[in-house]
C-alpha cells in the first residue's frame, strides 16, 4: 500500500533506509532546482529557448537544421552554470555512496553538479554539457569553465556539437544496460526531481518495482509515476534528502 508522506520522514523508510545495502538513485531536473539550475517541466511551464520549446531546440532535428541555434543554447546554460553550486540534495547523495555496500546514481542530468558534489561512477544517462563531440568521427572534448570551447574536431577537423542525449538519439552505449541491471538488483530505490515523462529513464523505477524494490519519490508534484511508487515524500529534494541521512 502506498504511503504519502509531508515531512518528516515516516518510520516505514527510516527502517527501509537504516538497513538496505542495495540502493538505486535515479535524478532529474528537480535535484538542481534549489542550485538555481531551471528544469525543463514543473508548475505548469515548459522551458522555451528564444521563441522555440526545449523539445524544438533540444532534438536531433535541431542539430542537423542548425547546430549554431543549438550551440547558443548549450553556451547560455553552460555560462548559467559557472556561478552556481551544488546544493544539499547533491551532497546528501554524495554522502550515500559510502553509506550503502552496493549504491548507483543514474541521473538524467548533463549539469555535472553531482560529480562537483563528490559523486564517483555516475551514470549520466543523458550526456554531459561540459563535454563536445565531433560529429564525423565522434572523438570527445573535455569543455573548461575558463577557456572558450573548441570551434572544431581537433582529430579530423570536423565540426562539433554538444555531448548531450537530444530528443530522438540513442543513449550512451551501455549506460541504460548498466543503469536498469542495477535498478533491478536494489531494495531501495529513490527518484528525486524528475516529471519521468522521458524514455528509457522513466523506465528505471518500474524495473525497480517489478523486481522487488522499495520505491519512493521525493517531489514537490506528483509525477506520472507517483501511483507506482511505494511511498512518495512530497517535498524540495535539498529539504527531504538530509532528513535520511
Ligand atoms: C523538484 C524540485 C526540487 C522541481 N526538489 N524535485 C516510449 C514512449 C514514448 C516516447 C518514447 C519512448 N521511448 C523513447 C521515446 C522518445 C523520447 C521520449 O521519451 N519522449 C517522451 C517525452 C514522450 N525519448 C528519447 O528520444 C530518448 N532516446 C531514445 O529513446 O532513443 C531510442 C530512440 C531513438 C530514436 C527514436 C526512437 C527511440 C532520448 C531522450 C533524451 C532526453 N533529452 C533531454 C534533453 C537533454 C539535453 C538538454 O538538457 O537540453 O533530457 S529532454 C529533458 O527531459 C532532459 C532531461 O534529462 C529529461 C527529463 O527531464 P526531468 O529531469 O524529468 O526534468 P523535468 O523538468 O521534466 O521535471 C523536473 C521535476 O522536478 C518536476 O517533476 C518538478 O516537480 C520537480 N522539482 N523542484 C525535487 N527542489
Amino acid at each position: 500500500m502506498q504511503t504519502a508522506t509531508a515531512l518528516p520522514i515516516s518510520a516505514r523508510l527510516r527502517e527501509r533506509f537504516s538497513r538496505a545495502q542495495r540502493v538505486c538513485v535515479l535524478t532529474g531536473a528537480g535535484i538542481s532546482a534549489e542550485s538555481g539550475v531551471p528544469t525543463f517541466r514543473g508548475g505548469g511551464k515548459t522551458a522555451v529557448w528564444k521563441g522555440m520549446p526545449f523539445d524544438v531546440i533540444s532534438s536531433a532535428r535541431m542539430v542537423q537544421r542548425d547546430v549554431v541555434a543549438v550551440w547558443e543554447w548549450f553556451d547560455y546554460r553552460r555560462d548559467l552554470l559557472k556561478s552556481l553550486r551544488p546544493n544539499a540534495a547533491h551532497r546528501e547523495i554524495a554522502r550515500w555512496q559510502d553509506r550503502f555496500e552496493d549504491f548507483t546514481l543514474v541521473t538524467q542530468n548533463i549539469d555535472g553538479l553531482h560529480q562537483r558534489a563528490g559523486s564517483r561512477n555516475v551514470i549520466e544517462l543523458h550526456g554531459n554539457i561540459w563535454r563536445a563531440r565531433c560529429v564525423t568521427c565522434d572523438t570527445r572534448h573535455e569543455i573548461s569553465q575558463q577557456d572558450k570551447r573548441a570551434a572544431a574536431c581537433f582529430e579530423c577537423g570536423d565540426p562539433l556539437r554538444p555531448d548531450v542525449v537530444l530528443f530522438g538519439e540513442m543513449l550512451p552505449p551501455g549506460a541504460f544496460e548498466r543503469a536498469a541491471m542495477k535498478a533491478s538488483e536494489c531494495e531501495l530505490c529513490f527518484v528525486v526531481g524528475t516529471s519521468a515523462l522521458v524514455y528509457p529513464a522513466a523506465n528505471l523505477p518500474e524495473i525497480a518495482k517489478a523486481h522487488g524494490a522499495y520505491v519512493v519519490e521525493v517531489n514537490p508534484e506528483r509525477t506520472a509515476l507517483s501511483t507506482i511508487c511505494d511511498e512518495v515524500v512530497k517535498g524540495e529534494a535539498g529539504e527531504v534528502l538530509p532528513l535520511l541521512g
